[in-house]
C-alpha cells in the first residue's frame, strides 16, 4: 500500500516537474505585459472633480455599504476594497467618501481599451481596469519593453489616468510585478529571474491565494513564496487539491496560460416557448422571476452588472412586443425582478394567449465584486454570496425565491444552451458578443 502510494507520488512528482520543464522551455521567450489602472474609480472621479486631488478618497455605496475603491492615501491607514465603509471611516476619518459613477468608469475603461486595441494585435481585457498584452515577437522590431513603456505613456497622456505595468514571460509573474510597483510605475522581470523575484514575497501575493487559503498556509508555517517553492508539489496537492498544484506552479513562476483575445459580451438573455399558449398572468410572472434569478446568478458569476433590462412577449398569433428600460448598474435579483415585473405589466395588455416570454440584460459591464454600486451593503453582498455559493455547490435550482419555486427552469443551462424545461417547450439562451457573434442555444432566431 505504502509502496503503491509512493509510486503514485513519484509519478505525480515527475509529471509536474516534466510539465514545468517543458512549459518553461517553450514559454520562457514570451513577452507578456499586465497593465492595471491605479485606484481606477478614484482616479476617474478625480478627473471629473479635481478638488479631490491629493485628498484621501473612498468610493463606496453609502453608510452601510462597502469600499469599492480607495486612494493610496487611505491605504496607508489600512483601508482596502470590500471593507465596510464604517470601518474605513474609523481607520481614516478624514477620508472624503463619494458615490460612484459607473457610466464614467465604463467610458474611461473603454477609452483605455481603444488605445490598446489600436496599438497591439493581441490583448485580453480581464476586468474593468486590467489588460494582458502579448508582445511576443515584437522585440525583433521594436523592443517589447520600450513598446510597452510608450503604450503606457500614451494611455496616461490621452486619458489622464495613472496606470502601471509588469512585464515577464507569463501572466502570473507580470500581474504580481504590477502590484509590486504600483502606483504609477512599471517593471520587467527577466526570463529566468521569475523564482528569485517571487521568493521574498508573501504567499498572499500569488493570484488565487485568497483570505482562506492564506490562513491555511499560515497555519502550516508558510508565509513567503520561497517556502512554497521549496515544498514538494504533492504536499501542496494533499492540502489544497488541484488548487495546491496551481499555487505551487505559480509560486515557481510557471504559468503557461495564453493571453485570450478579447470579446466583449453585449447582452445575455433567455426565453421560454410554452408547451401550450397561456393567459395565466400569475404563472408567467413566476416564470419571469425564475428567469431573472438565473440570469442574475450568471451576471454575478461573471462579475458583471447590467444597466438595461428588457422583457419580450409573443402572442399566439406571433405578434411580438419588447419593452426595455435603462437602470442603475446592478446584478441584484430583487432590483431586477421589480423592473421585469413592471415591464411585463406594461407590455401585456391585450389579454390574448401568450406563446413565448423572455428576459434580456444588456449594457453589460465588468463590475469587480460589486453587485450594486448604489445599494451595496454588507448584508446584501453576504446574502447574495451565500446564495451563489450554495448554487455553485449544490446546483442552480437548489435555492430560489418562493414565487419561482414551482417553475424551476431545471433544464436551463445558461452556459451551454438548450435543454428541455418542465415549464415550456423550449428554453433559448443567448449571449450576444460585441463583434456580432451570437452564441445561441436553440433554433429560434429572434432576438429581443
Ligand atoms: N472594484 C470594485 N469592488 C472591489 C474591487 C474593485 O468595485 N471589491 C472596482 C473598483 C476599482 C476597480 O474595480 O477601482 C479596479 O479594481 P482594482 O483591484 O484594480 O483596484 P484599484 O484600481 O482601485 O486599485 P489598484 O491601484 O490597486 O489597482
Ligand atoms: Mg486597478
Amino acid at each position: 500500500m505504502i509502496f503503491l502510494k509512493r509510486v503514485r507520488y513519484n509519478r505525480l512528482y515527475c509529471n509536474h516537474y516534466i510539465d514545468c520543464i517543458i512549459s518553461m522551455a517553450q514559454l520562457s521567450d514570451r513577452q507578456i505585459v499586465h497593465m492595471d489602472l491605479d485606484c481606477f474609480f478614484v482616479s476617474v472621479s478625480r478627473l471629473l472633480h479635481p478638488e479631490l486631488n491629493n485628498k484621501p478618497v473612498i468610493v463606496g455605496g453609502g453608510e452601510r455599504g462597502v469600499v469599492a475603491a480607495c486612494s493610496y492615501e487611505t491605504r496607508r491607514y489600512g483601508v482596502h476594497s470590500a471593507m465596510p465603509i464604517r470601518q474605513a471611516k474609523r481607520l481614516c476619518p478624514e477620508a472624503v467618501i463619494i458615490r460612484g459613477d459607473y457610466d464614467a468608469y465604463s467610458s474611461h475603461s473603454d477609452m483605455v481599451n481603444e488605445i490598446i486595441s489600436e496599438k497591439v494585435p493581441l490583448y485580453e481585457r480581464s476586468s474593468i481596469d486590467e489588460f494582458y498584452i502579448d508582445f511576443t515577437g515584437m522585440d525583433r522590431f521594436f523592443g517589447s519593453y520600450k513598446f510597452a513603456t510608450e503604450l503606457r505613456q500614451c494611455i496616461i497622456r490621452e486619458t489622464g489616468l495613472p496606470i502601471s505595468f509588469g512585464m515577464s514571460a507569463n501572466k502570473t509573474v507580470s500581474k504580481v510585478a504590477t502590484d509590486e510597483v504600483k502606483p504609477n510605475n512599471q517593471m520587467k522581470v527577466d526570463s529566468g529571474e521569475e523564482k528569485f523575484f517571487l521568493a521574498p514575497l508573501s504567499v498572499r501575493k500569488i493570484p488565487m491565494v485568497g483570505e482562506k487559503t492564506y490562513t491555511l498556509l499560515r497555519s502550516m508555517g508558510v508565509e513567503k513564496v520561497k517556502t512554497v517553492q521549496e515544498m514538494p508539489v504533492e504536499l501542496m496537492e494533499n492540502v489544497l487539491g488541484e488548487n495546491g498544484v496551481s499555487i505551487w506552479k505559480k509560486s515557481n513562476g510557471i504559468d503557461p496560460s495564453p493571453v485570450e483575445p478579447y470579446h466583449e459580451q453585449k447582452s445575455m438573455s433567455t426565453e421560454e416557448t410554452f408547451e401550450q399558449d397561456t393567459i395565466d398572468v400569475q404563472r408567467m410572472k413566476h416564470i419571469l422571476i425564475a428567469m431573472t434569478e438565473k440570469l442574475c446568478f450568471r451576471l454575478r458569476s461573471e462579475r458583471k452588472l447590467t444597466a438595461c433590462v428588457a422583457v419580450k412577449i409573443r402572442y399566439s398569433n406571433f405578434d411580438t412586443h419588447t419593452m426595455q428600460c435603462r437602470i442603475p448598474y446592478t446584478s441584484c435579483d430583487h432590483t431586477l425582478i421589480k423592473y421585469v415585473k413592471e415591464l411585463f405589466e406594461k407590455l401585456f395588455h391585450r389579454r390574448l394567449l401568450i406563446r413565448l416570454i423572455g428576459v434580456k440584460f444588456s449594457h453589460l459591464i465588468g463590475g469587480g465584486h460589486q453587485i450594486n454600486l448604489f445599494e451595496d451593503s454588507e448584508e446584501i453582498i453576504n446574502l447574495y454570496q451565500a446564495m451563489d455559493k450554495m448554487r455553485l455547490r449544490y446546483g442552480e435550482d437548489k435555492i430560489q425565491r418562493a414565487a419561482a419555486l414551482s417553475f424551476s427552469l431545471r433544464g436551463f443551462n445558461p452556459f451551454n444552451g438548450l435543454s428541455k424545461s418542465p415549464v415550456g417547450k423550449q428554453t433559448r439562451d443567448t449571449l450576444l458578443l460585441a463583434d456580432g457573434d451570437v452564441k445561441t442555444s436553440a433554433p429560434d432566431n429572434t432576438e429581443i
